[in-house]
């Protein structure tokens, strides 16, 4: 990196400088936090120094709308959407600021005047990566769309220590590498320790009478651990809004025990600490499998208790009267994650606070909203009753009460119907007893919403049946949505100029517009201009490929990406089997024509799940075979982009020609990815699954590539007996694909390798890879063909981005705002320290 060329805060003027221009306040702001904030001059300066300034300038320019924002939310005693959320994959910080705050453009001259290159200095964040895939990417993109729809709002979560790992490969293995985001500080957060709460766990419960026989019950922990919030603001949209992400860190409440210390205990004294402590430390790294440790559940009761704590002191301050809770707060659970809540605000408004049982469950019931994200049975929820009753004995009392009432409510309604009664109990008594977490969420809340159409219904018709007939009413779908400021604005600013010079740049924050694209469909030049722009995103992210996997990718044939969680119900081995396919047909037949193609994959593997392993282990495996034939590499190249994260994600949406998303139909509620691809100009080859559907109604079928069973079909198929060796016996190519697997082809001849994935296939197929090749392998058929009239796809691919208005997760927000939480938007006035007095 150059070295800037300027030494002196005082002399921060660039070389054709106006007196107070935003460049130059920028600059001089920039090189006062180098040297006071970081302590360093230019030739001692590390890129970390450089980044860190930078991230303090944009701080200072933060926190006047957050003063402003508080002060005027706690004014009004605003109505406030609390969403509660264990994951936010918020992604970097310092280039989404610049964009909301309108100071991109300055911020990147000011730093080339002094020498330095703005995409470096953003490139150095460490991401926080406090979430594992689309639930945790989910709740970042809502409080992005909170804070620019103005609505009061705080993300109450965790501040793990160490995120999602870092991926790295080794001999084509996933290997996991810890997450350490937060050692070189984080400009970002500001520590409230004066807003600590306690949190008990563990140890029994008393019961006692007051003098009037009122009976009390009280909760003896054996252990307290202190949350300590930490708050980031969130900007809105050019506007003055800055709302607050609260992360809750645990501490002990004494950091050494003196007591211990003094008996010559050394390790003892700082024991309490280290176990406190654990519970924020780590991220679980699995996405959609619950893994029933007791320190998730720790972890999860400690942060929901921290929430709704700090609740009722924002109450206290605000003189809000107890029994107006659900009046102050929309409480929403981001899965069943956070659904203790329900039974810690019965706790704590009754046990704490004296209400009675009646009142109390009527605030908690309207206050609380679930969303559910998954069908998998994996992915629900339950707890061995004897481990829920270790962590939180009060709360089973609780549950137990709420579980009662609720029962005689269903035995009332379905008189005799006790096998129903059996199938909704928050309690699971066939074999080994549970929490069923998912129907506590249910019982408490006053909505419960999937995350696209299809999900909904699947909801209704099968995992909540029963509560759905029960009350058909508190059902809803609002289908999922992301943010067009972080993956269009800050991801593709050269379609984000094109764009923005065709119809202005109200879209940004009104998507629905990108519509008035549709025309420009037609438009040569203007097609032009939308191919240069992809080809140019494409030569960046070769540069990627090149540098991070050590292969030449060449930018004119066609990206085909597929990045993701790798989940076999994802089915990354669907596309692997289709290249194997591909490279089949090259090899047989040397001459035949074909759309070159580039796979890119990426995505990270729960680290217990062998079988996601695997599949990564299978993709690179063909990877370092088809790259290294001369016979097909003009026509094929395979890579797997390690550690994909929403940095990385940043740069491969936008240089996506097709997007895949192939679940089996029924199995993925939603997913994000597939918005992202398209409001970058993405063509989808897909399944009838999750968003996809409403995708392909919105860009139309023609510009869509669909294949595979229906959700329908696949419950049929399975449940006529399937058996994926009649479809291996019908398909030759899948025959020679599998066989080529077997025998070692991709594993230097160990035919040993890849054999439990091979066997699960060709036994089991638990996901219908076999049923759906066929049609998969024709719909590529279609792609390889319209892609090579240029103009078509182009023109497709303009329609594909200005059809995706409906996939801003503002509009998500609006439908919550509106049907959920019934809050309204608070504008903010900007508050100088001048006008304030103390
Ligand atoms: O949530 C996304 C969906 C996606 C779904 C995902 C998800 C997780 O990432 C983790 C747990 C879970 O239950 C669901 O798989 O389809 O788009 C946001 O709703």
């Amino acid at each position: 990196m150059n070295q800037p060329q300027v030494v002196s805060p005082n002399s921060g003027r660039g070389p054709d400088d106006e007196p107070d221009s935003p460049t130059r306040r920028l600059r001089h702001a920039f090189l006062h936090h180098l040297f006071y904030t970081q302590g360093k001059f230019p030739a001692l300066a590390t890129k970390t120094d450089y980044y860190l300034a930078l991230a303090h300038t944009v701080r200072d320019r933060l926190l006047q709308r957050w003063i402003s924002t508080a002060n005027e939310y706690t004014k009004n005693g605003s109505r406030t959407v609390a969403y509660l959320s264990a994951e936010f994959l918020m992604g970097p910080h310092l280039g989404n600021n610049l964009i909301n705050l309108g100071l991109f453009d300055d911020a990147r001259k000011s730093m080339s005047e002094l020498g330095l290159n703005l995409d470096d200095l953003l490139y150095e964040e460490e991401e926080p990566g406090l979430g594992n895939g689309g639930l945790g990417r989910l709740a970042a993109c809502f409080i992005d769309s909170l804070a620019t729809l103005e609505i009061p709002a705080v993300g109450y979560g965790i501040r793990y220590e160490f995120g999602i790992f870092h991926q790295t490969l080794v001999d084509g293995w996933q290997v996991e590498k810890t997450d350490k985001w937060l050692r070189y500080g984080n400009p970002w957060e500001l520590a409230r320790p004066e807003w600590s709460v306690t949190v008990k766990l563990g140890g029994h419960t008393e019961r006692m009478q007051d003098n009037s026989g009122q009976l009390h019950v009280r909760w003896v922990p054996n252990r307290t651990v202190l949350g300590v919030p930490y708050d980031t603001p969130i900007l809105g949209y050019r506007n003055n809004t800055a709302n607050t992400l609260r992360l809750w860190k645990a501490e002990a409440p004494e950091a050494f025990d003196f007591a211990v210390f003094n008996r010559g205990d050394y390790q003892g004294a700082v024991n309490q600490k280290v176990v406190s402590e654990n519970l924020s430390k780590v991220l679980y790294p699995n996405d959609e499998h619950v893994e029933g440790k007791e320190l998730r559940l720790a972890q999860q009761y400690f942060f929901v208790s921290c929430s709704l704590q700090d609740m009722l002191r924002i109450m206290k301050t605000q003189h809000v009267p107890l029994h107006e809770f659900h009046e102050k707060f929309a409480v929403q659970l981001n899965d069943t994650h956070p659904a203790i809540g329900v039974a810690e605000l019965m706790r704590l408004l009754t046990d704490e606070h004296q209400m009675h049982w009646n009142q109390a469950w009527d605030i908690t019931r309207k206050t609380f909203g679930y969303t559910n994200h998954t069908l998998l049975p994996e992915a629900l929820e339950r707890w061995p009753l004897e481990l829920f009753k270790r962590v939180l004995p009060r709360h089973l009392e609780i549950i137990y009460e709420i579980n009662a009432r609720f029962l005689d409510e269903v035995r009332q309604r379905y008189f005799g119907d006790e096998a129903r009664v059996t199938r909704m109990s928050l309690i699971e008594e066939t074999g080994e007893r549970y929490v069923r977490m998912a129907h506590l969420a249910c019982v408490g809340s006053h909505a419960i919403n999937g995350v696209a159409e299809l999900h909904s219904e699947l909801l209704k018709q099968d995992v909540l049946k029963d509560f759905h007939e029960m009350w058909p009413a508190k059902f809803g779908n609002k289908t999922n949505g992301v943010t067009p400021r972080r993956w269009i604005a800050l991801a593709n600013p050269r379609l984000t100029r094109l764009i923005s010079g065709a119809i202005g740049e109200g879209w940004i924050k009104r998507l629905e517009e990108l519509r008035q694209l549709e025309p420009f469909a037609l438009d040569p030049n203007f097609r032009a201009g939308w191919r240069e722009i992809k080809r140019a995103n494409k030569r960046d992210l070769s540069d990627v490929i090149r540098k991070r996997c050590g292969v030449a990718v060449d930018p004119s044939s066609m990206f085909d990406v597929q990045v993701k969680r790798i989940h076999e119900y994802k089915r990354q081995h669907l596309s692997a089997l289709h290249i194997i396919g591909l490279y089949h047909r090259l090899k047989t037949n040397p001459n035949l024509e074909m759309t070159p193609r580039t796979f890119i994959f990426g995505g990270k593997a729960a680290p217990g799940y062998w079988m996601a392993k695997l599949i990564i282990r299978l993709i690179t495996s063909i990877g370092e075979v088809v790259n290294r034939d001369p016979a097909v590499r003009d026509k094929l190249r395979v890579v797997f982009l390690p550690n994909f994260s929403v940095t990385n994600g940043q740069r491969i949406y936008p240089a996506a020609d097709l997007s895949e998303q192939i679940s089996t139909a029924g199995k993925e509620a939603s997913g994000t990815g597939n918005m992202k691809f398209a409001m970058n100009g993405a063509l989808t080859i897909g399944t009838m699954d999750g968003a996809n559907i409403e995708i392909r109604e919105q860009v139309g079928a023609e510009n869509f590539f669909l294949f595979g069973l229906t959700a329908h079909e696949v419950a049929t198929v399975r449940g006529n007996g399937y058996r994926p060796q009649d479809y291996l016996d019908g398909n030759a190519e899948l025959r020679e694909v599998i066989s080529l697997i077997r025998h070692g082809y991709f594993s230097r001849g160990d035919g040993e390798l890849f054999r439990p994935l091979v066997d699960s296939l060709v036994n089991h197929d638990p996901y219908c890879l076999f049923a759906d090749y066929q049609s998969y392998a024709d719909a590529h058929e279609r792609v390889g063909t319209a892609y090579r009239d240029s103009e078509d796809w182009t023109r497709m691919s303009i329609l594909n981005s200005a059809r995706s208005g409906l996939f801003s997760s503002d509009r998500t927000i609006a439908e919550y705002c509106r049907d959920i939480w019934n809050v309204q938007p608070v504008q903010v006035p900007i508050l100088s320290h001048e006008d304030v007095r103390v």
